[in-house]
Parts: structure tokens; sequence; C-alpha cells
């Protein structure tokens, strides 16, 4: 039988000695050779719905740096616009979307079962990369969190509190969580769906999930994810799934055991050791170094990433950053980074 690939292992709880390692926004602006197939592409989402160029730019970090994994290149805000949002991309801006505050949008949404007719090119992006990545490399789907697509489709763009979100919630919970709901029975499907195109594994991205507190957090980033996890175990019992609650501090703490996740990604705000006692102790930990040592580099980057090493040694760990690379990061950074984890 083959040898399982190195992510592969550690999802399924195995410690290793050196760390299988990949990076959040592996494909994206810092590398010259993804400003040049966007280009082609022409815009951000043209890209995202071209399977060719798709697959050619998950695979351009892959060729680059051989990351273990290669996560699918798409985007979060793709299932808003398969549920039939209106989505856009303005220039040096980021993400607008038409918004969904009221029972009357919320039924104008298209029903779930309509989603894949909007995301099929993303199933070919991953069949196309199941026969193209090198045997050694895990192909990654991925979604977002309901709570985080949410926050993009109330407020109609990205938001630093998701202000308008959490006023949904206090005026109209009854819309508030009919939405979550549609999301979530939309990630459901479309996680399966990637799957069934060839993902190994998947990771749900709650990047926002650190401005729910207390119950909120409980009810809206810890129940749509161990919900979503329950109905993909059920139908792919063998495909292990990664959660991302991004900012969510003390409450990391039981997140395994609540939602069923295999690996918990964590963020640069808690420090490997604190998560080593407190999060690793109960399954696979993801992370987590700070993003800005790709744009500073130097002796600190090598000291940090040897120390996230070191503090989670002793179980289930994958390397990776704290968030996603940033644009003005420095290609020689990132080998840095990985010559760093895999050669001491
Ligand atoms: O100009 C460009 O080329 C667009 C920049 C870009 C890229 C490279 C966007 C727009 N999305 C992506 C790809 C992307 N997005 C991936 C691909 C795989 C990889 O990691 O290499 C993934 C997993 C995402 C996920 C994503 N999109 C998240 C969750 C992770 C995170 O970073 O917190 C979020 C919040 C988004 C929304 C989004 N898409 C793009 C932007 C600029 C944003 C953030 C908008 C905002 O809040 O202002």
């Amino acid at each position: 039988m083959a040898e399982q690939k190195t992510i592969l292992k550690a999802l399924a709880g195995e410690t290793q000695d050196t760390p299988p390692i990949w990076m959040m926004r592996q494909a994206g602006r810092y590398l010259p050779e993804y400003k040049a197939t966007r280009a082609q592409a022409g815009d951000f989402l043209s890209l995202c719905y071209n399977s060719d160029l798709a697959t050619e730019v998950t695979l351009q970090p892959i060729r680059r740096y051989g990351f273990d994994a290669a996560i699918l290149f798409a985007d979060i805000l793709l299932v808003p616009q398969a549920l039939g949002a209106d989505l856009w991309f303005e220039a040096g801006e980021g993400p607008r979307l038409s918004t969904i505050t009221t029972e009357k949008e919320l039924e104008e949404l298209r029903p779930v079962v309509e989603i894949h007719q909007t995301l099929s090119p993303i199933y070919q992006t991953l069949r196309n990369l199941a026969g193209a990545l090198p045997k050694e490399t895990t192909l990654m789907g991925f979604a977002g969190a309901p709570w985080t697509v949410a926050t993009y489709m109330i407020a109609g763009r990205g938001t630093p509190d998701q202000g308008p979100a959490h006023a949904l919630k206090a005026e109209n919970k009854a819309v508030f969580e009919a939405l979550l709901a549609r999301i979530t029975e939309a990630t459901i499907e479309y996680l399966s769906a990637q799957i069934e195109a060839g993902a190994e594994c998947v990771k749900l991205f709650d990047s926002w999930a650190g401005s729910l507190k207390g119950g909120d957090f409980d009810a809206y980033a810890t129940a749509p994810t161990a919900q979503i996890i329950a109905a993909l175990k059920a139908r792919h019992p063998d495909i292990p799934v990664i959660a991302f609650p991004r900012g969510a501090g003390e409450k990391y703490v039981g997140f395994h055991a609540k939602t069923g996740a295999d690996c918990v990604a964590l963020d640069d705000s808690v420090t490997p050791e604190w998560a080593a006692d407190n999060v690793q102790k109960t399954g696979c930990v993801q992370g987590n170094l700070a993003s800005y040592h790709m744009v500073s580099g130097g002796q600190a980057l090598v000291d940090e990433a040897r120390a996230i090493v070191e503090a989670f040694r002793n179980g289930p760990h994958i390397f990776n950053l704290g968030h996603g690379i940033t644009p003005d990061a420095n290609p020689d950074n990132v080998q840095r980074m990985i010559d760093t984890v895999r050669g001491g």
C-alpha cells in the first residue's frame, strides 16, 4: 500500500518529526506567476470560474515550493453568488455583494439544490488537480463557515467589526438565523460535491468567528460548524475536516470535541505553548506563524518558526501561518520558512 500523505497522517492524529506544511493564500498576489495568470484571466472571479487557469494557479506554489497540501483556488464568496446574490470585486478595494437583510430578500435566494449550476467549474478544477498533483501532495477543498459568509451577505462587503451582521442578529433574529441555516445547508452540499470531485480533506474558514462572544460564539460559530461536520462525516466518514475559528481565543479550548473537527487551525493571537497545552491535547492543530514574517523575514522568522515547531513537537501538527500571506510578502521568506521547518 502507498505510504499515507503527511497532511493526512497529521489529520489522523499522528505525531511526525517534521510537521507537514502549507500556507493560507499560498496562491496569491505575492507570486509573480499568479499575477501573470490572473492578468490572463482578466479579473479575479473569471480566474475562479476558469477551471484550467484555477488549476494552474493552485499548482504554482506546489511547483515553486513543494508544499504538502494544495488548496483549491476559489473563494468563500462563490457560495453567496451560487445562492443568487450579485457579487463583484472593486479594484483595489475588495468584494461587493447585493445585501440580504429582509425576509423578502431571503425568499428570493435560489434553493440549495441549484448551487451546483454556478459551482460546477469549481468541481472541474478539483478533478483536474486530482490528476495533476504530485503523489505526496494532499488536495484540500474549502468553504467559508456560515457566520463569516453571512457577514458578507448582510453587509454587502468586508467590514472591520461585522457591525451589520451583529445588528441584524439583534434586530431580526429570525431572518439572521434563517440565512445562517441556508448557508449551512449550501455549504454541506458544496463541500460534499468537492469531496466527490477529489478533495481529500476540507477546511472551513470562520475568519470572523472572533467577533462572536459568549453564547453567540457557541450558537453561530460552534453549532453550524458542528452541523456541517456531522453531515459530511455521515456521507464521507474518511474525509478529515479542518476548522478555523479565527480569533476564538479561549474558545479554542474544546473546539475539536464540540465540532467533531479533526484539526483546529490557530491564528497568531495565541501562543504555541498555550495552544499545545490547551488545544493540541484534544487533536491535531494547524498554525500559527504571524504572516508579517513573510514580509520582514530575517532571524526573527527563523526563530519564531523553530519555536512553533518545538512547542507542537509532541502531538499532531500542520505548520501554517496564522492567517493568509499578504501581497507585499517576499517569496524568498516563504522558502526560508519551509527550509527552517523541514531542515531544523
Ligand atoms: O486580487 C486578487 O487576486 C484577489 C485576492 C483574493 C485571493 C487570492 C481573494 C479575494 N480571494 C482569494 C483566494 C482565496 N480566498 C482562497 C484560495 C486558496 C488559497 O488560500 O491560496 C481562499 C481559501 C480564500 C478564502 C477567503 N476569501 C476568506 C477566508 C480566509 C481569510 O483570508 O480570512 C475570506 C474572508 C475571503 C473573502 C475575500 N476574498 C478576497 C478578498 C480580498 C477577501 C477579503 C475581503 C474583506 O474582508 O475585505
